[in-house]
């Protein structure tokens, strides 16, 4: 099978690295978005994410002209499905844009295509994108007249480039054949192992991934405050109980962040509302964690008149400038409504011209002025602060950022 023509729908975190990827590997590709400013972007050579490397890899791949971006799709041998899948109100799935997209694409899609949904997907979500081609175009419906198979991204951000090569891909088709050409497509470009299943098990191997993580780290965020309650140093106790040869435990933090674990658990939830019990609990552990360190910050405030507190991190993990869902943001959003002080947001990956909400002053002047200090996001610039400095503070690590 010869996959030339490559059609991405969906220029985000996954599509466009995926995309441009693709297009320096020598494949034709076209990428897809609604958003006319995000396409207009790209055929710039520009783009509108931020994550490493991504600039010069798309600048070369649309000046070699293997990557032109556009409103529409057009025919392609390989379609890949790269949209957003966030939860509606009571924590429920939404497909609309996986559905969107397969309707996109429902009348350009030819006889022997392979169509990949490369979306985090709730069990059956692959299925549903193959019985919706079918329904739009019974001309192919005889079965294997086009190949659907679920391959779940699972790259770190800040780290994507590397890891869309090296990590280990999971290909899951609605059929044998599916699944057979999806793997011969991912081993011409993956330099990790492409495991063949089939699509539901993919789909569940993506959600379990993120759950396992978010469950773990849940632990660690319960233990922090089940640490505190006892007047015990958390990050003592973890080093100690890791030093036991099959224990692991995570670091405890303000919360669970970014657009994965908070998102993914519920959609094994949705499917499984009595079964998934720990995966809810570990959620709303989680969940509750910023109210508790807001609880934290505001006891040890009661004593000043007029507090000045200095929120150190914003991104929703260490060393990154991603903001979305991020814990830290919301703590500090939450602080300069509820405290009656100041508060004086830092991140040094965040731009102060850029960034609109509120001002994020430089560290130097927040470890001058504050009364309280509240470590929210283990910065490596955060973390070689010499201690002397703010000696004589009132300090809150969530993260362990000073430890
Ligand atoms: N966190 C802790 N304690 C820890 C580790 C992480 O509180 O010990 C927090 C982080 O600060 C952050 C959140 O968890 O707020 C998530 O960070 P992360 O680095 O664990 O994961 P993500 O969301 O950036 O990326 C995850 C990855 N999944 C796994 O590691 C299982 C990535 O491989 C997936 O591709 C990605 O989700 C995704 O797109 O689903």
């Amino acid at each position: 099978m010869r996959f030339e023509q490559i059609c991405v729908v969906g220029l985000g975190y996954i599509g466009l690295p995926t995309a441009s990827l693709l297009a320096t590997k020598g494949y034709r590709v076209l990428g897809v978005d609604v958003d006319e400013r995000v396409v207009r972007t790209i055929n710039r050579g520009e783009i509108h994410i931020v994550e490493p490397d991504l600039d010069l890899l798309v600048r070369s791949a649309v000046h070699s002209g293997n990557l032109q971006a556009a409103g529409a799709p057009a025919s392609a041998d390989v379609f890949i499905l790269a949209v957003p899948t966030p939860f509606l109100e009571h924590h429920q799935p939404d497909l609309s844009y996986v559905d969107a997209a397969a309707t996109a694409i429902a009348p350009v899609i030819e006889a022997g295509n392979l169509v990949i949904l490369e979306s985090t997907s709730p069990v059956g979500t692959t299925e549903r994108v193959a019985a919706r081609l079918r329904d739009l175009r019974p001309d192919l419906s005889a079965p294997q007249a086009f190949f659907v198979a679920h391959c779940p991204e699972r790259v770190l951000p800040g780290r994507i480039l590397r890891e869309l090569i090296d990590n280990d891909r999971v290909v899951g088709g609605v059929d044998g054949r599916s699944t057979e050409v999806a793997v011969a497509f991912y081993e011409s470009f993956v330099r990790g192992e492409v495991l063949p299943t089939d699509a539901r098990t993919a789909e569940l191997c993506k959600l379990v991934e993120n759950s396992s993580r978010d469950v773990n780290i849940a632990l660690a965020n319960e233990l922090s405050m089940i640490a505190a309650h006892h007047g015990i140093n958390v990050w003592e106790l973890i080093r100690l109980a890791n030093r036991h040869p099959r224990v692991n435990i995570l670091s405890p933090g303000p919360g669970v962040g970014g657009h994965c674990l908070a998102v993914d658990p519920w959609f094994i939830v949705s499917g499984a509302p009595e079964l998934a019990r720990i995966i809810r609990t570990g959620r709303e552990v989680n969940l509750s964690k910023s109210g508790w360190v807001i609880d934290w910050v505001r006891g040890r405030a009661e004593r000043f008149r007029h507090p000045v507190i200095a929120c150190l991190g914003l991104s929703y993990k260490p060393d990154i400038d991603d903001l979305r869902e991020s814990p830290a943001l919301e703590i500090t959003r939450r602080l300069r409504e509820e405290i009656s002080g100041e508060i004086l947001a830092c991140d040094p990956h965040v731009d102060p011209e850029r960034f609109e909400e509120f001002p994020v002053h430089p560290i130097d002047v927040a470890l001058r002025r504050a009364d309280i200090i509240v470590g929210l996001v283990a910065h490596r610039a955060y973390r070689r602060i010499d201690p002397e400095l703010f000696k004589d503070r009132v300090i809150i690590d969530t993260c362990g950022v000073f430890r």
